[in-house]
């Protein structure tokens, strides 16, 4: 049988150096999960980077490591300190990230990224080489690897190759800007299948084929001199049933057995039932839009100041890229924001913005699902947003109510929930009052028909229809060279 085999940044499991030898996790994110279940089926290996720094390593750790991998099905692309800063923090992180969300001033130009993301971008290239037969298929994630298609075709046109774009794909116009955007649109044109999150990003890369490269499009296929190219939107899911499953244990445990962050929420909102909890969560990010939510939430306690004392906005930032200078300027801009706003409504018992800089364990994120009448995600660019999803999949009794940015993939799947722009304050701010004010009959009638949206696309049943869109391109592709 021919085999699938997985290609991303990092490998799904994560690798800790102890006293006694090296510890490895398995990854529970969205990705590792879904993927798990195609490359577990399908019989291939998985070829990401190890997440430890080559140059930290002796030769035989190094070797102890890929022997250990084996039994995973994994194989790791090893990157020294130096590749890992200019491929991964360079040109991924601060041109490809910043370019793809619209914010194109803070893109740097460096040649040097440039140069090195070409080099890993091969690293992995090769490694797939090794593992894959010709006849197999190879499905290529995000946007660290833009390049690895093409360099895996030129070698091996006989695999089937498919790729999946985790964030935006930008309009032309701020595509263009790039030096490099020939190159690295040649690079994802290596696939047989390009995968989005949403028609508009599909749309917006046939725009930059058409445009930079002169190839013809014609409704989602991309016709090269020798193949066909396919388009496709897939808005990615989440792993429904277990957030579903464990936000119906949580709602079951009794007092005595809930969590400490739990009894507290608990004390606190039940308390006074006037009290409200509204809930944000993201990873520390300037794309995620939270000082804009911060001070939408400051006008609506301004406009709205029967809410003071009552309405509580709960917010999870988890610290992301902490060593990048746009990155530390937002932290400081936010750690302001919130004292500002504390200082300015807080009473002795009421503090308006619970703020957390930190990551949670998955039974304290559940609970923090579960307890929030009003989740607020307002990026100002996001290639999907699974937090959204995964809130509406941990509301058991089908209450509560989704504020979400038309900036977001998810979005355009969320017909049912508050849609907002996410630089006007002034509407951020009455959709939270439209939210609170919502009645608890129109908020179930909205959430059932969001629950099952979200339930019937979960992330198994997106990589399997990737899957099965890659057979279908392999049978246009025969068809293509038959005529
Ligand atoms: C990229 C794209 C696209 C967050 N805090 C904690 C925690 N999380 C988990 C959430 C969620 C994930 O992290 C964040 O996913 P998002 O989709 O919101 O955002 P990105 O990390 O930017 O992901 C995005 C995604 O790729 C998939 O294609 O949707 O647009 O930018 O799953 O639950 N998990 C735990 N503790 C935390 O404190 N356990």
């Amino acid at each position: 049988m021919n085999k699938i085999h997985i290609v991303s940044n990092r490998l799904p499991l994560s690798i800790a150096q102890a006293d006694d030898g090296f510890s490895f996790t398995p990854s529970v994110g969205g990705l590792a999960t879904g993927m798990r279940s195609i490359y577990k089926e399908f019989g291939g290996q998985w070829i990401g980077w190890s997440g430890i720094p080559s140059d930290d390593l002796s030769e035989d750790q190094l070797n102890e490591i890929d022997e250990r991998l084996v039994d995973e099905n994994c194989k790791a692309v090893h990157l020294s300190s130096e590749e890992i800063n200019l491929y991964y923090e360079g040109f991924s992180n601060n041109v490809i990230w910043p370019l793809f969300h619209y914010f194109a001033q803070y893109i740097e130009y460096n040649v040097d990224y440039w140069e090195a993301y070409k080099k890993v971008n091969q690293r992995f290239a090769d490694q797939v080489l090794e593992v894959a037969d010709e006849g197999d298929t190879i499905w290529v994630h995000d946007y660290q690897l833009l390049l690895v298609p093409q360099m895996i075709r030129e070698k091996k046109p006989g695999v089937t190759i498919g790729f999946f774009l985790h964030i935006p794909f930008p309009s032309l116009e701020v595509f263009r800007i790039l030096p490099w955007r020939k190159e690295l649109i040649t690079g994802m044109l290596g696939a047989d299948l390009i995968g989005f999150h949403t028609y508009d990003y599909e749309r917006h890369f046939f725009s930059s084929v058409r445009r930079l490269l002169g190839y013809e499009v014609s409704f989602n296929q991309i016709h090269m001199e020798d193949r066909i190219i396919l388009g496709d939107a897939f808005p990615m899911g989440i792993d429904y049933d277990k957030f579903k499953s464990k936000a119906e244990e949580v709602f079951r445990k009794s007092l005595p057995e809930k969590s400490e962050l739990h009894k507290e929420l608990e004390k606190y909102f039940l308390m006074s039932p006037d009290r409200k909890l509204i809930l944000s969560i993201d990873r520390l990010d300037y794309t995620k839009g939270i000082p804009n939510r911060i001070r939408a939430f400051e006008y609506f306690l301004e406009k709205y100041p029967e809410y003071r004392n009552k309405v509580t906005l709960i917010m999870l930032v988890v610290p992301s890229r902490a060593e990048v200078e746009q990155y530390k300027l937002l932290k400081s801009e936010i750690d302001e924001l919130v004292g500002r706003i504390n200082g300015r409504f807080g009473l002795i018992n009421y503090t308006p913005i619970w703020y957390f800089y930190r990551s949670l364990p998955f039974d304290n994120l559940i609970e923090l699902y579960s307890s929030s009448d009003v989740a607020l995600v307002t990026p100002v660019r996001d290639g999907m947003n699974l937090v959204a999803k995964e809130y509406i999949a941990s509301r058991v009794n089908q209450t509560g109510v989704m504020v979400i940015s038309e900036m977001a993939g998810v979005a355009k799947e969320l017909g049912e929930a508050i849609i907002i722009n996410p630089n006007n304050e002034p509407e951020i701010a009455d959709a939270i009052h439209q939210a609170l004010m919502m009645p608890l009959d129109e908020q179930r009638q909205r959430m059932r028909i969001l629950q099952q949206r979200i339930s019937r696309y979960d992330v198994f049943k997106w990589a399997a229809e990737f899957v099965a869109a890659l057979k279908k391109v392999q049978a246009i592709q025969r068809n293509f060279l038959a005529k």
